[in-house]
């Protein structure tokens, strides 16, 4: 619980009263699982003595995921970059890939790494997801492919991302780091495009503590990515195949397979939290919460607060003022990736067609969430944004 209530600006911590939180709140507080049940795994891998390179954990949270994603194939790896990384490489991906700016620097990173070119393409700025006329523009001969982010978990616009790719010959893959769990129509997103990359890392719904997959109905490319993520080997001495080092290890997998079974609750308190933020919320003006399709199973991971440039306080003096609440509020995902290194140097002048990308990454502020989140701070939270501007106005 908070140690105070804000019921006017001498309240806030910004002028001087004690933060709300002795500890800090935090965004990406990771959800963990039984803890006894991740003790006795742990036990089980001790006698086994296989730690990791495909071990039975591995295994069967390959399978568990499979199914409940309704794909032929889930890929375990070390973590969601990789993952892209190997799934960029064995889709053939060369020269320029269309990616979202307003995204989480690896989307971009994993493009870069492999000498491709992100080329950023603008965004929707009522979905925050990449606006399928901005990735037409984008378009060159020397394009590829389309990297479509899930953000926040809500679904790209599949459809329209699958027609261009399909008009162009180019290939469609998905970024659905944030989207664990999530539906689109009758799939779960990981099932859409030629494959989909999920995140397990410690801060997201679901976590392996660091750990990711590729998802993929097609038998070919999930071998070639299983032969990818441990150097190529097909048996003993046997490498039929360039590669690297993606396994997960059993540790990991262990890890996943607790948290999978309390996937239910974990969702359950996202989403009290995230109606308890709406409400707390609905009578703000000028700040909008981004809401969630319950017809889209969501795992509501997100509380993404919009402050409209109206409002008389700047989304960076509320984000200061929470932080000094120990509220420990995120400007994800600003400035945008085309505003990070190296993108900045190379393509500076990439923000002329980003519009929609700088207007939205200046107005977000993600609230902490999560199955730890203290009750009340939803209410505190709304009050501290309605006194932050008596006090200090922009
Ligand atoms: N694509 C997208 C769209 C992504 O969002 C991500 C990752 C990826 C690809 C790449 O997947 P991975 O390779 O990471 O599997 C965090 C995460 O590190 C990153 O995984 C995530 N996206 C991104 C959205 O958030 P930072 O730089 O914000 O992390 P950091 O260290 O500031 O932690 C966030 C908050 O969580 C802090 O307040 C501290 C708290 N925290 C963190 C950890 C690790 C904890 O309380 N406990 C913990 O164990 O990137």
């Amino acid at each position: 619980m908070p140690t105070k209530t804000i019921t006017g600006p001498a309240d806030l911590a910004i002028n001087g009263a004690p933060p709300a939180f002795a500890e800090p709140l935090h965004v990406g507080r990771p959800n963990l699982g039984d803890r006894e049940a991740l003790l006795r795994y742990t036990a089980e891998i001790y006698d086994r003595r296989w730690l990791t390179n495909d071990g039975p954990l591995v295994q069967e949270l390959e399978t568990r995921i499979a199914q409940r994603l309704g794909v032929r194939h889930c890929v375990a790896m070390c973590n969601g970059t990789i993952a892209l990384e190997i799934a960029i490489r064995a889709l053939g991906l060369e020269g320029e890939v269309i990616v979202p700016s307003y995204t989480f620097v690896a989307t971009a990173h994993a493009l870069h790494w492999q000498a491709i070119t992100p080329v950023f393409a603008d965004i929707d700025p009522a979905t925050h997801n990449l606006d399928p006329a901005a990735v037409r523009r984008m378009i060159t001969p020397r394009t590829s492919g389309i990297i479509g982010v899930h953000l926040w978990g809500r679904p790209a616009p599949v459809a329209a991302l699958q027609a261009i790719a399909d008009e162009h010959g180019l290939q469609l893959m998905f970024d659905a780091a944030h989207g664990f769990d999530c539906r689109l129509g009758a799939r779960k997103l990981g099932g859409f495009g030629r494959c989909e990359v999920l995140s397990f890392h410690a801060t997201k719904v679901f976590n392996t503590f660091e750990g990711g997959a590729v998802t993929t109905d097609d038998d070919t490319l999930a071998e070639t990515m299983r032969l990818m993520r441990n150097f190529g080997f097909k048996g003993y001495d046997n490498v039929i195949h360039p590669g690297t080092n993606g396994k997960m290890p059993e540790i990991n997998a262990a890890m996943g397979l607790v948290n999978l079974d309390a996937l239910p609750g974990f969702i359950a308190a996202n989403r009290a939290n995230h109606e308890a933020y709406a409400a707390a919320f609905a009578a703000i003006d000028g700040v909008r919460l981004l809401r969630y399709d319950d017809a889209q199973d969501p795992n509501y991971q997100y509380v993404v607060a919009e402050v409209d440039p109206q409002f008389p306080a700047s989304r960076d003096r509320i984000v200061a003022a929470l932080q000094a609440e120990n509220i420990l509020a995120r400007k994800y995902f600003w400035p945008g990736c085309h505003r990070m290194q190296p993108y900045r140097d190379l393509y500076p002048h990439a923000g002329l067609l980003l519009g929609n990308t700088e207007a939205v990454a200046r107005r977000v502020v993600v609230l902490p969430s999560g199955s730890t989140l203290p009750p009340g701070t939803p209410g505190l939270v709304a009050d501290l944004f309605r006194n932050v501007l008596q006090a200090h106005g922009p």
